[in-house]
């Protein structure tokens, strides 16, 4: 079959931004405006269960009117498929705009008109920034009382350190948004109605429009003003990306046509030399055609984009694929779900074609993989394809062993594609199964849940055989476990939620130690030298083996590495996992009959715990980076509130007539805040955290926490 969408018509784009800016309120008009749906619904009508919108199908979505998870559809505008993914903006859910970034080829980031750039828009834009994706923006909610559009530009400018390109400018705000002034064309799109099915006129750009359109709000009327200034930056910017623009114009003054002008910002846009700015009111339906248009005009088709790297073994980049469907098949897996059709495996094809019946490589895990049936999903619907080609983003169903992050490749050609980073869970619980009978229904499902997301940790209490969970908040962790119960039919319980600990050391020592024993005929023997030292913040754990002449025999090296690995997940303070250390095997010495892999382990493990203790070692607690919006009246009562909590104030900024603090908070002074803030300033308030760095617990803050898991165990196990 040959291809039917060549790859210049693709655009695979992400919309992102802070929780509630209005991404799904895009979706669903871009589906309606591109003839994927023939109704609209708006996200605050779905909590009764009765209907969703299309990306927010999640009963947890629709009851909180939030997104989740990232949901996939497609849609055709003027002859281009668009392949789009809606992705949370709550930063508990950070890892789907994680992963979505990673497989995207350009986005969307859209704004509160009112609040402008807030926390989790700027985490999402450095995650951009990270993956090198090209961006837009789009300035939603014009319609709301006390949305600025300058102030927004300002703030992408100022927080977001880019350099922000208007394309057009709004006429009128708040109540009286009436639509925008399209800089390209010089022209003035004006709705008749908020109505989805309205219709813009196309109108001149005269001195008396705002007369002419009754625009009587005077900073709305300077913006009209200003219009040609904005346009003359239009063009001076556009002319900088067209060398023979450039020229035309210097030479015969040759104003630079519509097309010549989109080419320049379309080229400007791929190397991220400016980020052109778009305003809008999904909510009332102006200015999402126009979004529309940007994302043909002036987001990258997959072939726009750098090759996709290759690596080794230890994740160095080595080469790159192309995208062809010339090239051997490679795809990354970004995303598996357990869905009614079973585990979904969402991939995006880099190289090569896929097709059905065929038998490709996991490189990641060196596993065969059968290619069963093949979907293209739209949302949560599933529509069979027989083949993928490269540029495409598909899911497979019931693959055997491939994890998120892995690579699938053709066999004969195999390479490993770039890997994903996935954020640190910080925050834990218990968790166990509401009815006891229930208990392995629930580990299995449970084992489903973490398997699907890799921001979710589970471990087993080395004391108490707890089933302890570990994920990126307290939302996220409830949303887990409701979601089990709606998708698996298990219901579970969760304990108070605990902080993450860590452990670490500050003083650099060289430890021996001998395993010496003799029972009944064979003894066991094995004697190291490690040095311990530690290292920068967040380096984790290292190991070096230094030794010389055989003294530790080459094969039970890894016995020593193996005993390090398990032992320092069991700190000697509060049994917390230590971290950010070198341990340096110097020497050592064996017997030939009493010495194994066994003993070395097990004389490993012991020279670390004697060494810790000795090496000063201290406590690590996660420190959120909290930023609490308050209008100005409370301010003084939230900053005394975030000094008791530990906090510290790192900033003070303006947010719309509000202000927002950024503090510095420790995690475990943050729950239960949104209570005593909500109380506190009669519910005008609300916060952001998410995590920050580690950083040692103070003295008296340590002895109790350290005290408490002691008699937490003691009670566990008594
Ligand atoms: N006034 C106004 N409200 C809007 C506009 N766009 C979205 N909203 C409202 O803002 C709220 C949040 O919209 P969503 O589309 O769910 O926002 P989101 O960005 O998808 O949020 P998350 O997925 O939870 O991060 C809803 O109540 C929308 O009706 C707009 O243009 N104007
Ligand atoms: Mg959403």
């Amino acid at each position: 079959m040959p291809r039917t969408t060549p790859l210049s018509d693709i655009r695979n784009i992400g919309i992102i931004a802070h929780v509630d800016a209005g991404k799904t309120t895009t979706t669903e008009r871009i589906l309606y405006y591109t003839g994927r749906k023939h109704t609209i619904i708006d996200i605050h009508d779905t909590k009764d269960l009765k209907t969703s919108t299309t990306t927010d199908y999640l009963e947890q979505e629709q009851k909180r009117g939030i997104t989740i998870q990232s949901a996939a559809v497609s849609a055709f505008w003027r002859d281009k498929k668009i392949n789009l993914i809606d992705t949370p903006g709550h930063v508990d859910f950070t890892i789907e705009v994680n992963r979505s970034l990673r497989v995207l080829d350009g986005a969307v980031v859209v704004f509160d008109g009112v609040a402008g750039v807030e926390p989790q828009s700027e985490t999402n834009w450095r995650l951009a920034d990270n993956y090198g994706v090209p961006r837009i923006c789009y300035v939603n909610k014009m319609d709301r009382s006390g949305a600025n559009f300058l102030r927004c530009v300002d703030m992408i400018k100022k927080r977001l350190g880019a350099r922000p390109l208007p394309v057009q400018i709004p006429i009128g705000s708040e109540e009286n948004f009436k639509g925008m002034v399209d800089l390209v064309e010089m022209k003035a799109l004006v709705w008749d109605s908020d109505d989805k099915d309205a219709h813009w006129q196309s109108l001149e750009v005269t001195p008396d429009l705002a007369d002419k359109l009754h625009i009587t709000t005077p900073s709305d009327r300077k913006l009209l003003a200003d219009v040609g200034k904005y346009r003359t930056e239009l063009v001076d910017t556009c002319l900088e990306q067209d060398d023979e623009a450039m020229e035309a114009y210097l030479t015969h003054g040759t104003v630079p046509s519509g097309d010549v002008l989109r080419k320049a910002l379309r080229k400007g846009t791929l190397h991220s030399a400016f980020t052109v700015i778009l305003c809008g009111s999904s909510y009332k339906n102006k200015g999402v055609q126009q979004v529309l248009d940007a994302v043909v005009d002036y987001m990258p088709a997959p072939t726009d984009v750098a090759s996709i790297k290759t690596v080794d073994a230890d994740g160095e980049p080595i080469g790159e694929r192309k995208c062809s469907d010339d090239e051997p098949f490679s795809a990354l897996a970004f995303k598996v779900i357990n869905d009614i059709y079973g585990a979904l495996t969402f991939i995006r094809v880099y190289s090569g074609v896929l097709t059905k019946g065929a038998s490709v490589l996991n490189s990641t895990r060196g596993k065969r993989e059968k290619i069963g049936r093949m979907v293209e999903m739209f949302a949560k619907e599933a529509n069979p394809v027989d083949e993928a080609r490269a540029g495409d983003i598909i899911a497979l169903v019931s693959l055997a062993d491939t994890e998120t992050g892995d690579t699938l490749c053709d066999a004969a050609n195999p390479v490993v594609l770039e890997r994903m980073r996935f954020p640190d869970p910080v925050i834990s619980v218990s968790v166990k199964a509401k009815v006891k009978a229930e208990q392995e229904k629930f580990g299995s499902a449970l084992g489903k849940m973490v398997r699907a997301d890799p921001s979710l940790h589970l471990e087993t209490d080395r004391e108490t055989a707890q089933t302890i969970l570990r994920g990126m908040g307290e939302l996220h962790l409830e949303v887990t476990l409701d979601r089990m119960r709606t998708e698996f039919g298990v219901e579970g319980v969760m304990g108070e939620p605990q902080v993450a600990y860590r452990e670490t050391f500050t003083k650099k020592l060289t430890e021996q130690y001998i395993h010496k024993k003799q029972t009944g005929g064979s003894g066991q023997f094995a004697e190291v030298w490690i040095v311990f030292e530690p290292l920068p913040r967040s380096t984790g754990f290292e190991f070096v083996d230094e030794t010389v002449g055989g003294s530790v025999p080459r094969e039970f090296v890894p016995s020593v590495e193996k005993g390090l690995k398990i032992q320092k997940e069991d700190g000697v303070l509060a049994h917390y996992p230590t971290v950010d250390f070198r341990a340096t095997l110097i020497d050592g010495s064996f017997h030939d009959v009493d010495s194994n892999a066994l003993t070395f382990e097990i004389a490993a493990k012991a020279c670390f715990r004697e060494a810790i203790r000795k090496a000063g070692p201290i406590l690590l607690e996660p420190v959120m980076k909290v930023e609490t919006v308050t209008p100005g009246d409370y301010l003084g009562d939230v900053i005394g509130d975030i000094n008791r909590r530990r906090g510290a104030i790192l900033d003070q900024l303006e947010r719309g007539t509000n202000i927002a603090v950024v503090a510095n908070v420790p995690l475990s002074e943050m729950f239960g805040y949104i209570g005593q803030l909500r109380g506190m300033t009669s519910g005008r308030a609300s916060y952001t955290m998410e995590f920050s760095h580690y950083d040692p617990v103070p003295r008296n803050v340590a002895d109790e926490v350290i005290a408490e898991v002691a008699k937490a165990k003691a009670a566990a196990v008594g």
